[in-house]
């Protein structure tokens, strides 16, 4: 029986489309592997004693679960040495990861967060990787963090696993978005979600509520209207949904629409936001635009900041096209 379209086929078909080498294809194969694996040691858990903390700290300053650390060197060690990768960056790296000298290097960046929402991974809630190709500037033979500081808009590739139920990868490479479901009876993904879009309106948000004194007065107005439901000015009823992992809810927001908000607070007015340009926020705003919605800080649209940090983070208000618009609108109303 034919098992559908495997990832490796549909990957091979896209290359046709983008007359692209076979290098990026192999690269992406290599990262497909690497979250195969992930899937594996996040379903093991705790039967291989590798859940709980790992006593250290990233460069973000948040404890470390061991899993952070295991899935950070599985993506190191798939995709080090095969020659697409002229290096990469990781949430749980302080400083850019070069390749081994006893490779050879390519011409993309990849940089990544190999296990987002990990903090829900103690009590067995959806966690995943997400991950961002970029082409390494030309002539660049040992690339620093400098180089990575590209615009969303310059993307390759962007996509995620989500260790769920199912795990699924979520991938585009700007042409429209794609699903895949891992078949674990033959270890392969397959195309269970072609040409995923996201519903222009929605009824449903997304954000930690816990941290209501701290927004911004757009974002204070934006949930009461949704709070206020029928009784207010949206004449209809919101449902609110937040699982503490960014895969999990922007997988929901690809499938049902909503809307997902992690504004700027004034909880640590040091921090611009809590989520990641570079491996946050940045591939999960092209998988949204590539599905239909938008993706924006307030202020600007995401894809369209110009990194200064590697580790940099911004504000986030990503998902259905109508909601978005309001919302900004709100901002801009200010
Ligand atoms: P909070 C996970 O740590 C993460 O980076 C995102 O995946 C998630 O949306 C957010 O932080 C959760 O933040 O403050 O609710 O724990």
């Amino acid at each position: 029986m034919h098992i559908g379209t495997t990832i490796t086929q549909f990957i091979i078909e896209e290359q046709r489309k983008l007359t692209a080498t076979g290098d990026f294809t192999s690269l992406l194969n290599d990262v497909v592997t690497a979250c195969k694996v992930i899937s594996k040691d996040v379903d093991r858990g705790a039967l291989v004693g590798i859940l709980g903390s790992a006593e250290s700290e990233n460069i973000q300053g948040e404890t470390q679960k061991k899993l952070d650390l295991i899935t950070n060197d599985v993506m190191i060690k798939s995709n080090e040495w095969a020659g697409h990768l002229a290096a990469m960056a990781s949430e749980e790296m302080e400083d850019v990861y070069p390749i081994p000298p006893q490779y050879p290097k390519g011409k993309y960046l990849l940089v990544f967060d190999p296990l987002d929402g990990s903090s829900n991974i103690d009590v067995n809630i959806s966690v995943g990787t997400i991950f961002s190709i970029l082409r390494c500037p030309d002539g660049v033979e040992n690339p620093t963090a400098e180089d990575f500081l590209q615009e969303g808009t310059k993307q390759v590739c962007a996509g995620f696993a989500l260790y769920g139920p199912s795990t699924i990868m979520v991938l585009t490479t700007g042409n429209g978005v794609n699903g895949f479901t891992l078949d674990k009876t033959i270890g392969e993904f397959v195309l269970t979600h072609a040409n995923m879009t996201i519903p222009e309106d929605t009824s449903e948000f997304s954000i930690n509520t816990s941290n209501d004194r701290f927004w911004e007065a757009p974002v204070k107005r934006y949930v009461d209207e949704c709070l206020a439901g029928e009784t207010g000015v949206r004449g209809r009823n919101f449902n609110m949904r937040w699982v503490a992992s960014m895969v999990a809810e922007v997988y929901r927001i690809l499938t049902r629409g909503g809307i997902f908000m992690y504004p700027k607070d004034t909880k640590d007015p040091s921090k611009a936001g809590k989520l990641r340009l570079m491996y946050e926020a940045n591939p999960m705003s092209f998988i949204v635009e590539q599905a239909g919605g938008l993706s924006h800080t307030g202020v600007e649209r995401i894809m369209d900041i110009k990194p200064n940090e590697l580790h940099q983070r911004v504000p986030v208000l990503l998902g259905s096209k109508n909601e978005v618009e309001r919302l900004v609108a709100y901002h801009q109303e200010q």
